[in-house]
């Protein structure tokens, strides 16, 4: 019994010693001290020897007992500092490390150009409109002086919903809007989203204009030139010219055209502006009476000029684009350089 005692304590103790992981000492602990164990059985036998050997082998299982214990304890605590040590090799870091500068994202060139042109007529007293990108017939076409079978609507293009519903193709409804529900003066933009069945590089069929209205007692010609003026430097620079030349708009009487000086060539000639010296940037006029009329305003007490402009056409000038295109790709190659 002895030689067994001594066999089995000289086997765990080398198995102790060349367990390489906490699951496998585990197993080893239930194996010599567990109820079913090796040594508990032997602990178990001692109850059926002669008293002197009782006690002798007693002795000597207990001092095994506490030996495997003990090497358990010793070996387990072993693991767990090489378990930590290697850990701290495979996932150190280095906490005064220089970090990759942050990347920050900017506003769209669209919107910034957006913001400019509120800034710009915020600086002159203009208030900003906005309305619904869907709209009623009756606002988009019909009380600007578009009837149903009127050809202008033939040059515009229209998403249409149903008969009476469509896309705006204009931001006008919105001045129209608020002149059913204010009195004048009347001095505001309306920038907004609008939607034309066209498509080419200089044509998408969602692109962005703002368009302005002003309505007052004694407005002139004059007013709305200096708007347009003042408008055309801000955006492009203090020594742009700016020319008018007679157009047709239903919703305007007189309408003009208006045409910046290039400011890529200033105005001596180049591709972007097909060697004209001149970019077209807007129609405007005065507001015609009958719309007027068609809002509940006396077009005998006051007038109005209205204009507008396409807000991505401003953008691609301003940051040099040349395809419309890619403004609405959502490429970040291209739109990070802005
Ligand atoms: C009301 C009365 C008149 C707004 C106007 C234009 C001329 C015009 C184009 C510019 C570039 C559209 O985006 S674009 O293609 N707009 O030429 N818009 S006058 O006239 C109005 C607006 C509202 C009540």
């Amino acid at each position: 019994m002895q030689e067994a005692l001594q066999m089995l304590a000289a086997q765990a103790k080398a198995a102790i010693a060349s367990a390489d992981s906490s699951a496998v000492l585990e197993q080893l602990r239930v194996s010599y001290l567990g109820k079913k164990g090796e040594l508990t059985a032997i602990l178990r036998g001692l109850k059926d020897l002669a008293p002197e050997a009782r006690a002798q082998f007693g002795a000597l299982s207990n001092q095994v007992k506490q030996d495997i214990e003990a090497q358990i304890v010793g070996k387990s605590s072993a693991l767990e500092e090489s378990k930590y040590s290697k850990l701290a090799t495979t996932e150190a870091l280095d906490v005064t490390k220089t970090l990759p500068a942050a990347k920050s994202g900017h506003l769209h060139p669209i919107t910034q150009t957006w913001m400019l042109i509120e800034d710009i007529f915020n600086r002159i007293g203009f208030e900003v409109a906005s309305g619904p990108e869907v709209e009623w017939d009756k606002f988009n076409f019909e009380l600007l002086n578009m009837p149903k079978d009127h050809p202008a609507r033939d040059t515009q293009d229209t998403f249409y919903v149903s008969d009476e519903i469509l896309l705006r193709t204009q931001t006008s409804p919105v001045q129209i809007r608020w002149m059913q529900n204010h009195q004048p003066p009347v001095r505001i933009i309306a920038p907004g989203r609008v939607f034309r069945r066209d498509y080419d590089l200089t044509h998408t069929p969602m692109f962005h204009q703002f368009e302005g209205l002003v309505v007052d007692k004694g407005i002139t010609i004059q007013d709305l030139k200096g708007t347009c003026i003042y408008a055309m430097q801000s955006l492009l620079g203090s020594s742009t010219k700016v020319r008018f030349r007679p157009h047709n708009f239903p919703f305007t009487e007189p309408s003009l055209e208006v045409d910046a000086s290039c400011n890529i060539c200033q105005g001596k000639g180049c591709r972007t502006c097909k060697h004209q010296g001149w970019l077209e940037m807007a129609g405007a006029g005065m507001v015609h009476p009958q719309v007027l009329r068609n809002v509940g305003y006396d077009p005998e007490q006051v007038s109005g000029f209205a204009f507008g402009f396409g807000i991505d056409r401003i953008a691609m000038m301003r940051f040099g684009i040349s395809d419309l295109r890619l403004l609405f790709e959502g490429d970040m190659r291209f739109l990070q350089q802005f």
